[in-house]
């Protein structure tokens, strides 16, 4: 007797994509690589589902890597982008909703005095690292490990998301002397910041940090991390780069800096954002004091540019998904992120299942590792893939679609209700039994992960 396989449309959808896409995707970590099988080709989304080729429904926890903070398909977010395609899909002159977009994102992020409008998070990375080369006239960066900005050359030393559920060391295609120019240090430690700037007097122009790590896993900055660099980069007289792409717009109305930056005292010279500033279509941008950003071209001699930079239908949709951002859409998915992170600890302890529930906000993972605590690259790789392997695969099984990767953010949308917990509560036991029967992670001491 033959069995038609549950996913058999996506499988074949796989297939011809594979002919003809590397890989068979347009991201690397959507491949399913780190995790096995077949990856779910989605043809819908509503609130707090996807569905797929095969008909299939999922309980969405990816929330396409962030972005969708109201869930899929808000009725306003299709409204403004119903309008806007009616008036055309793109001029290639400035238009209202740009300036509108602008406005928004100034009015919530206090130290930004200008916005520049691009297309994707790389994009703003690209653009912000380029304009503090060319406002200091020096040419190093420090990123972190562990860290991703983008695809951005200069910045996927050690990088975190897809280059991390890889494993890959470096990227061919950038050069030796671009990467010379890129400082990588472990995330959270404050000391190394302070010996790179003595081994490199005047040559520093920016430090560039996501404003939580988000992408080797959830590591957030530990107690006086982030103020420490505004301060190592006020005395050598580099800009610092809050990297807030995933973090902007979700943790509150003013990201990660407002409730860390804002709370503290300080500030960054640019912020980068992209995903929920642009409601699900490709949107993102940098900003900052207005004395920096005016180098950039026209203002400056600091060239950026785009032919599709503040497209309406972007802007439409991203201006819909922050006007509707209100402190109570805030408060459910904090709410959200919180039920589903303890009802996932929780059947994972039941399981025996070692690992280590981390968050940064309303962003969370869990590290599948015997370690105490994950601060930085070295730690989050103690964890065990193969483990979060099964778990991934039998939550996938009951409906539940979590990210493809153990070094990814879990995201949750204000559409996540009651019965979605409860979805996700009845898969989480099975799961965490699949877990279980995976022999555990190599110990973390031998593997170079930190203990307190
Ligand atoms: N860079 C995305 C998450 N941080 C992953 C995108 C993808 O491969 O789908």
């Amino acid at each position: 007797m033959s069995v038609v396989s549950e996913a058999a449309a996506s499988e074949e959808l796989f297939r011809r994509a594979q002919r003809i896409i590397p890989g068979g995707v347009n991201s690397p970590v959507r491949a399913f690589r780190a995790v096995g099988g077949t990856p779910r080709f989605m043809v819908s989304g509503d609130g707090a589902y996807l569905t797929d080729a095969d008909g299939r429904r999922y309980v969405d926890l990816v929330c396409s890597w962030g972005p969708m903070i109201l869930g899929h398909a808000h009725p306003a977010v299709v409204e403004a982008l119903r309008a806007a395609v009616s008036r055309g899909t793109s001029y290639g002159t400035p238009s209202p909703g740009e300036v509108e977009l602008a406005e928004e994102i100034v009015s919530r992020v206090g130290p930004i005095e200008q916005v520049r409008l691009v297309n994707s998070g790389t994009e703003a990375t690209m653009s912000a690292l380029r304009l503090a080369r060319g406002v200091t006239g020096r040419s190093k960066i420090i990123k972190f490990a562990g860290c991703y900005h983008g695809h951005v050359d200069a910045l996927l030393a050690a990088a975190g998301s897809g280059v991390a559920t890889l494993g890959l060391p470096d990227t061919p295609g950038v050069t030796a002397a671009t990467a010379a120019d890129t400082i990588v240090l472990p995330y959270n430690d404050l000391t190394a910041v302070d010996e790179a700037f003595a081994e490199h007097p005047g040559q520093i122009a920016a430090v560039i940090t996501e404003a939580a790590a988000a992408n080797m896993g959830v590591v957030p900055p530990l107690p006086g991390f982030n103020a420490g660099l505004r301060r190592l980069c006020d005395v050598h007289g580099a800009l610092l780069v809050l990297d807030e792409v995933m973090t902007g717009f979700r943790i509150g109305p003013a990201g990660w800096w407002g409730v860390e930056g804002a709370v503290e005292g300080w500030a960054p010279d640019l912020f980068t954002f992209g995903k929920v500033m642009g409601g699900g279509l490709p949107a993102a941008a940098f900003g900052g004091r207005a004395e920096v950003m005016s180098h950039l071209a026209p203002a400056g001699p600091v060239y950026q540019a785009g032919t599709l930079s503040g497209n309406p239908l972007a802007v439409a949709a991203g201006l819909a998904t922050l006007r509707a951002c209100t402190s109570e859409v805030y408060a459910t998915v904090d709410a959200r992120a919180g039920d589903v992170a303890s009802i996932i600890s929780t059947a994972l302890t039941e399981q025996g299942v070692l690992h280590l529930p981390s968050s940064a906000g309303s962003l969370f993972s869990f590290f599948f590792t015997d370690a105490p605590s994950v601060v930085d690259y070295a730690g989050a790789r103690t964890q065990s893939s193969a483990r979060y392997a099964a778990f991934f695969h039998a939550m996938l099984d009951a409906g539940v679609y979590l990210p493809p990767s153990a070094y990814e953010a879990w995201f949750v949308s204000a559409a996540h209700d009651d019965e979605v917990v409860e979805r996700i509560a009845a898969a989480a036991p099975t799961a965490a039994r699949a877990a279980a029967g995976v022999p555990e992670p190599v110990p973390a001491t031998s593997a170079g992960g930190k203990r307190p």
